[in-house]
């Protein structure tokens, strides 16, 4: 497959902005070459995290994770780069934090302490399909 310029919705959750955490998460895209396009704080309505997390409704953790995300506020962010999707999942690391590999964002920050969410520090879009999707539900505006 032939690398491409791409763009993908990031949000420092929050337990990231509660932390601090967000202008270390912000440095290591950066830091990446990713070049930040669009950048927003705003605590989640629960609405569009249901259009948001629609593939995880019915899930155990959905409840929970709807939640988290709308206890507080958060930072929404667009980012462009060379396979950055991909890229930045990389950076991101594995979903569970006790398993994320040191040096990824998760695996260095994140934290699973039994809680009945993951607070993982970041969400990366997984697909090109689901970044035009994310995108559109945070940044209707375009
Ligand atoms: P991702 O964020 O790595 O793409 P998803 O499977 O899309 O992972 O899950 C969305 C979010 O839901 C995760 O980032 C995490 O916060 C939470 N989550 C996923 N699976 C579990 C689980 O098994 N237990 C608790 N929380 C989970």
């Amino acid at each position: 497959m032939t690398a491409q310029i791409e763009r993908s919705l990031v949000i420092v959750k929050p337990d990231g902005y509660r932390r601090g955490l967000t202008g270390e998460v912000l440095r290591r895209i950066e830091a990446k070459g990713y070049t930040l396009v669009a950048l927003k704080v705003e605590t989640a309505d629960k609405a569009r995290l249901a259009q948001h997390y629609a593939e995880h409704e019915g899930k155990p953790f959905y409840e929970p994770l709807v939640d988290f995300m709308s206890s507080g506020p958060a930072t929404f962010v667009v980012i462009e780069g060379q396979d950055c999707i991909k890229g930045f999942r990389s950076l991101a690391g594995a979903t569970n934090p006790t398993e994320a590999a040191p040096g990824s964002i998760r695996g260095d920050l994140g934290r699973d302490w039994g809680l009945a969410v993951q607070q993982n520090i970041v969400h990366g879009s997984d697909s090109t399909e689901s970044a035009e999707r994310e995108i559109g539900i945070w940044f209707p505006q375009g």
